[in-house]
């Protein structure tokens, strides 16, 4: 199994680099806004390209990826929120499973049903723990999930649910709050999760400010994922690309 992405993700965290991942949704991008927010990409220094939606109401995903790949080198990860959304088009997949759920179909129904199609299409796996965390609002995420997110102060349940994931042999763990979150998780959760697991940690949902995103990556996030906050302001990436950058250890220390 072609594993080139999982290996560059495990490469920058052992020289203690954090990466930035935007969130592309097909339903909430023409390609005049898209070509815009991969200029800015670029020039942010963003690491990686997540494609998906929890609910996707368009049949734009395989036109939205064909437009990412002729306009931009940044490797294109999807990040399904169906198996609906598999595009041979694109180089790997979060393979996830909803750990902090208990809906059957989506800890392991749904990826028997996606296995087939993902070895045809030969995309990369990365096998992710799925946390979907409160954070103050009722997201499309939560619900389409049926699923209970964790709750935002149960930081044992988070760091328990993380750590089985890990025992398990899942790649990486990704906490979300859901796209549009009305805060982030909490920098003290993502510690208690940090503590617990040595496996790489995405962490997205409502970040919206610089400090935000300094917080999450002080707290152990390894990738941080955004996607709401650019729609409107797609400049506001090359701020995060700075957060990122201050990080980068100095090699001559
Ligand atoms: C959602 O983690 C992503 O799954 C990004 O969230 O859109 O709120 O930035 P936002």
């Amino acid at each position: 199994m072609n594993t080139e992405i999982y290996k560059l993700i495990q490469d920058q965290v052992r020289q203690g680099r954090k990466m930035l991942a935007v969130l592309i949704d097909p339903d909430k991008n023409d390609k005049k806004s898209l070509l815009k927010l991969l200029r800015h990409c670029e020039m942010a220094d963003v690491d990686f390209l997540f494609i998906g939606g929890s609910l996707m109401v368009k049949d734009t995903l395989d036109a939205t990826i064909d437009i990412v790949k002729s306009n931009s080198a940044l490797p294109c990860i999807l990040f399904p929120g169906s198996v609906m959304q598999i595009s041979s088009r694109a180089d790997a997949i979060l393979f996830l499973s909803l750990i902090s759920g208990r809906n059957p179909e989506l800890l392991i129904g749904s990826q028997v049903v996606a296995a087939p199609y993902i070895l045809e299409a030969g995309l990369q796996t990365i096998a992710t723990g799925y946390m979907l965390i409160h954070c103050g609002n009722f997201t499309t995420a939560h619900y389409m999930s049926g699923s209970m997110p964790i709750p935002s102060h149960k930081h044992d349940i988070a760091a328990m649910t993380a750590l089985a994931g890990q025992m398990l042999g899942l790649q990486t763990i990704y906490m979300d709050g859901g796209s549009g979150a009305a805060h982030p998780i909490d920098p003290a959760m993502i510690a208690a999760v940090r503590r617990q697991v040595s496996i790489p940690i995405i962490v997205g949902g409502g970040i919206r400010t610089e400090e935000q995103a300094q917080q999450a990556f002080e707290a152990g996030a390894d990738i941080l994922v955004v996607g709401n906050a650019l729609e409107s302001h797609p400049e506001f990436v090359l701020n995060l690309g700075k957060v990122k950058k201050g990080f980068s250890l100095d090699p001559i220390n």
